[in-house]
């Protein structure tokens, strides 16, 4: 179950005994890593979209940082913060694997080393960054040269070999917005096939995974979404 995105002065949902909650928002690209961790480890669960712009007090109070994803387990447990939501939700549900022991270290030192790109999209597209979008791009392209360095020298599609792993999972819906900032600084953006072949054959084998194709989302609705929180005036449920 899934709900419209509720306000300030709306009554929280009931929880169902026993069964997991997250607290999302549907364009936020951190909760959709805990949709798609969610959705391939099968944990029962339901959607609450919180109104970002005006929280619920009884939101406040789960956690004042009041950010999404909040997890709160079948047994009342709350997690916040994607990666730590993505480890926890892994470790209590083993299947499928989301690790293997030989390239744990390495995807979370590629992880983190994406949370650079994560921050440039974010100042680009909310256009905190003044640069040129060329030097940002440069900067962009520069930064996942790394990634197509690894996907090279492990020879597989994913990170996680012929199926998707934490890392790919979790760097996922950035690339899933990327296409945004073609609407957004109305110019291309896109890889370029010779220096990124191994990224695009990812992005491809990617795109066809059934629980990907379940969250997909727009990325022009990304756009309208990103311009609707400019003007401080989102309508989550209608864009
Ligand atoms: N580091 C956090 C970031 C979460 C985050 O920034 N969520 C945004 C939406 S995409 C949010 O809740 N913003 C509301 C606010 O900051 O008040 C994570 O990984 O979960």
């Amino acid at each position: 179950m899934s709900s419209l995105h509720l306000a300030d002065g709306s009554e929280k949902p009931a929880e169902v005994e026993g069964q997991a909650r997250l607290y999302s928002m549907v364009y936020c690209p951190f909760a959709h890593r805990i949709r798609l961790v969610l959705s391939l480890k099968q944990v029962p669960h339901d959607i609450v979209n919180i109104n970002l712009q005006s929280k619920p007090q009884w939101f406040l109070e789960i956690h004042p940082d009041g950010k999404v994803p909040i997890y709160i387990d079948s047994d009342g447990t709350i997690i916040t913060d994607s990666v730590a939501v993505a480890n926890y939700i892994d470790e209590k549900y083993p299947e499928p694997p989301l690790y293997n022991d030989e390239t744990k270290s390495r995807d979370l030192e590629l992880l983190d080393h994406f949370s650079k790109i994560m921050d440039t999209f974010a100042n680009c597209i909310f256009d905190k960054d003044k640069r040129q979008f060329e030097e940002i791009l440069t900067e962009v392209t520069d930064d996942l040269q790394e990634f197509e360095d690894e996907l090279n020298v492990r020879k597989t599609t994913f990170f996680g070999g012929s199926n998707p792993n934490m890392l790919d999972v979790l760097i996922w819906p950035w690339f899933e917005r990327a296409k945004a900032l073609t609407i957004l600084y109305k110019q291309r953006a896109s890889l370029d096939k010779e220096r990124f072949p191994r990224i695009m054959e990812w992005v491809d084998g990617m795109k066809d995974q059934s629980f990907i194709l379940k969250h997909r989302g727009s990325y022009e609705k990304f756009a309208k979404f990103v311009e609707a929180v400019k003007t401080r005036n989102v309508d989550y449920d209608n864009l």
